[in-house]
């Protein structure tokens, strides 16, 4: 049977366990939607308003499921569009495929309409960019890209697809399915070995984040820890990764870290560091741990040979996956309950923040929230201060997702939202995004309506980008530039996108505003009246400003 190239690709795609694809049309692959044509129920494809927003919800897909998140856009105005959740896909380990469309084989070089050169410009922002030139190549190449995509330490594949292949015939059979792919497991003389280090540590820590968890994995990583009575603080936006309830977690190392966390790092005499990446979030600007040999004892697992040593030399590196190491670990013994203790009072003692000078407090709702929201409650964010809420007010149980950018990119939150509640239509979905933020990704609220995912938009709004103002503040007291924002009216434009939106003026409305949204069939948005002297849980604007007018006038 002759099938075209955007038969072939399809066909191959829904037999490696695709089931969306989020995009927006060109004509520069019309092969391929003419072959979604017949995909219908097997593989959905769903229609966004901007490839920014397409790239974003396959980037969030593929970090909620594990399986690649598809996304489909047109050449160069497409891709570039869709190039910030490329790279947010990168940066935050997540399996990604994005198609793009690409000019025909007889003309490239000549820098015709819409031409990119692909691996020229994605070379390094994603995991691997490649062509496909050959309409019989398209089983092997997409094999790869799946491959490449989901091992290791999972990223985003761009595959550019020539106009010419795409619509030429062949005999070529479309892949069966994804290869059977085994995780690599610790050597066993190296895991006695860092079982060694760690029984002789005196204040050990457990550092965890990553892709690629299984649910046997977090457990078996937790019963470890839990055994061992070690600390576990969590990389940057994986929160998720170990149940927030256990005795033994005690917090995120992430952007605005609290105290006790940066100590349980720089104090650390041993760190066992599992499948994570040591970015600047999570060493706070590379200062926690020296480079490139840190003074704490460091043994870094990870699934990927590439971060092994990337940045900082283990005293022991092992090249294994997640899963596999935490279920080859047994129990250690030490000396260092009261150093767990420690640090996982300080972790609920954190949640106590003060009365915010807010109409609507945060630290009153996020409260409210920690109560009400089901156990597999899925969150997400873009970036902004007002992401301190649900990164650090907020204990994620053992079902519970964070869906929240570790490139810090504005406008993820809504589209991730969008993404998680296609995945698991049954599941709440709250989205909390800033009144800047939001306007990033807002028109995929129809992208939503349309799709029928429905989930919740809490916006802080603020009046500013409070996260540069913040900054503002601190170098340049009370010279206030380019921060301040005039917003549309959020609940209105809601509800002329399909939604249920209304403006929650002061706290005490906050509560049964969230009742009409989770009872609304229709996505919700609920505008939050936020003072921009709430700006942050423990300092207001005005501190910041006069901190820094102090600082100034000593100087
Ligand atoms: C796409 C993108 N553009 C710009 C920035 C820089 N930036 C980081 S936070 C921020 C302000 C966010 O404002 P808002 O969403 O209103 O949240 P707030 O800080 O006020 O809570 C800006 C402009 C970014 N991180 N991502
Ligand atoms: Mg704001």
């Amino acid at each position: 049977m002759k099938r075209s190239g955007g038969q072939l690709l399809v066909e191959s795609l829904v037999a490696l366990g695709a089931r969306k694809a989020f995009g927006v049309p060109g004509e520069s692959y019309l092969a391929v939607l003419d072959a979604l044509h017949d995909t219908q129920g097997q593989l959905d494809f769903i229609l966004c308003r901007n490839e920014g927003g397409a790239a974003f919800m396959a980037a969030a897909s593929g970090k909620l499921t594990g399986s690649p998140g598809i996304c489909m856009v047109t050449r160069g105005p497409g891709v570039t569009n869709a190039s910030i959740g490329i790279h947010t896909a990168m940066q935050d380990s997540a399996p990604m495929l994005i198609f793009v469309g690409q000019v025909g084989t007889d003309m490239t070089g000549r820098e015709a309409f819409q031409e990119i050169d692909y691996p020229a410009v994605f070379g390094t922002m994603a995991k691997w960019t490649v062509q496909i030139d050959r309409i019989e190549r398209i089983p092997e190449i997409l094999a790869r890209a799946w491959k490449t995509a989901t091992t290791g330490r999972p990223g985003p594949v761009v595959i550019a697809l020539p106009e010419d292949m795409l619509t030429s015939l062949t005999d070529a059979a479309p892949l069966t399915g994804p290869a059977i792919i085994a995780e690599a497991a610790p050597a066993p003389a190296a895991l006695e070995q860092a079982l060694a280090v760690l029984g002789r540590a005196e204040r050990p820590l457990i550092l965890i984040g990553g892709g690629n968890w299984t649910d046997a994995g977090r457990r078996a990583m937790q019963i470890f820890a839990e055994a061992s009575d070690i600390p576990v603080v969590a990389a940057f936006r994986f929160n998720d990764r170990f149940d927030n309830h256990s005795p033994v977690y005690c917090g995120e190392a992430g952007v605005g870290m609290p105290p006790h966390v940066r100590k349980l790092i720089t104090n650390a005499d041993v760190i066992l560091a599992v499948n994570i990446r040591f970015g600047e979030m999570t060493t706070d600007a590379y200062t926690l741990l020296t480079v490139p040999v840190p003074e704490q004892k460091l043994i870094h697992v990870h699934a990927s040979d590439l971060e092994i040593g990337k940045i900082y030399q283990p005293l022991l590196g092992i090249h294994a996956g997640p899963n596999e190491f935490a279920q080859a670990l047994h129990p250690v013994a030490g000396k260092w309950a009261a150093w767990r203790q420690a640090g996982r009072a300080a972790f609920n003692a954190f949640f106590d923040a003060p009365a915010q000078p807010s109409p609507v407090d945060m630290v009153a709702v996020t409260a409210w929230l920690r109560d009400t929201l089901p156990p597999d409650v899925i969150l997400t964010n873009g970036a902004g201060n007002f992401a301190v809420w649900p990164n650090k007010f907020f204990k994620y149980g053992p079902q519970a997702r964070l869906l929240a950018p570790q490139s810090g990119a504005m406008g993820y939150g809504l589209p991730a939202a969008i993404a998680a509640k296609v995945a698991h239509p049954g599941r709440t979905v709250v989205c909390f995004a800033g009144d800047g933020d939001f306007q990033m990704t807002c028109q995929e609220l129809a992208t939503a309506a349309q799709a029928n995912a429905a989930p919740i938009v809490l916006i802080l709004n603020n009046g500013i980008y409070g996260t540069i103002r913040a900054h503002q503040e601190r170098h340049y007291p009370a010279r206030v530039s380019g921060t301040t924002m005039v917003s549309p009216d959020f609940a209105a434009l809601a509800r002329a996108y399909g939604f249920h939106g209304e403006r929650v003026e002061t706290t005490a409305d906050f509560a049964a505003a969230f009742g009409r949204a989770l009872a609304s069939p229709t996505g919700a948005v609920l505008d939050l009246n936020i003072s921009a002297e709430a700006l942050t849980p423990r300092q207001t604007l005005s501190q910041m400003r006069d901190a820094a007018l102090a600082a100034k006038a000593k100087a």
